[in-house]
């Protein structure tokens, strides 16, 4: 048995032409289901549906084999000790800091909200801007806007969002698309599966 992590939403929408094309089409539709494992219609595949920051906890540890994550998810988690073979170039997105309108960003220290810890730390010491980072897992548009902070780091898809709120882009860190994760044990033990996966993905991918 193969079992794929695939988060709700956006990326379960964009991969689902991928599985299809594999001949993997789930049994139940998961914006309806509460199901949490999901069969079928290849008897040697399941997804399992979880939280897209789960995933790479899930391949890491082995319960899943594979799974489909965004780079800035993968990237947060620190995805060392996963392989990484395609990208799948889906749920695209671009990773960004932005502030409120016209405001420039004060000179010494700055304060930067964001769900992206990790990455908002390593990109404002490689400028050698001091930044205090604080932690938060939802509405970082909000941040700025009432004074905890001067600026977020967050993914801007339209910039709708970051419009609705008075605050505009500033700086682009990175151009995020979703990648296929492989726990490395799975890669070995159940190579033939895996690479017969990967081969159709990377056909459905020359198709687009
Ligand atoms: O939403 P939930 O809390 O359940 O979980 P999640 O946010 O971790 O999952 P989900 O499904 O929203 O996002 C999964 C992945 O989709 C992310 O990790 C990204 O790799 C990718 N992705 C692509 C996006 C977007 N585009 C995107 N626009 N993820 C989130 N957004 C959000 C963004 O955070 C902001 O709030 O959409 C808003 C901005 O969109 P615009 O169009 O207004 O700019
Ligand atoms: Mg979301």
């Amino acid at each position: 048995m193969l079992t794929i992590a695939v988060s709700k939403g956006r990326i379960y929408e964009e991969a689902l032409p991928f599985l299809e094309e594999a001949g993997i089409t789930p049994t139940d539709d998961p914006e309806k289901s509460r199901k949490l494992i999901l069969s079928t219609t290849r008897d040697d595949v399941q997804l399992v549906i979880i939280r897209a920051t789960d995933v790479p906890t899930f391949v890491e540890y082995g319960a899943a084999d594979m799974g489909i994550a965004g780079k800035d998810i993968l990237l947060e988690h620190g995805a060392e000790s996963l392989y990484e073979p395609l990208d799948l170039g889906i749920a695209k997105c671009r990773l960004m800091t932005a502030a409120h309108k016209d405001a420039p960003l004060p000179k010494g220290r700055i304060r930067v909200a964001t769900k992206y810890v990790k990455i908002a730390q390593r990109y404002f010491a490689n400028l050698g801007i001091q930044a205090e980072i604080i932690k938060l897992y939802g509405s970082m548009e909000l941040a700025p806007l009432v004074g905890l902070a001067d600026c977020i780091v967050d993914l801007v898809d339209t910039g709708n969002t970051l419009r609705a709120n008075n605050l505009e882009p500033r700086e682009l860190i990175m151009n995020i698309s979703s990648r296929l994760v492989v726990n490395k044990a799975a890669m070995k033990m159940k190579n033939q599966a895996i690479a017969a996966l990967l081969e159709q993905f990377e056909l459905t991918l020359a198709k687009r």
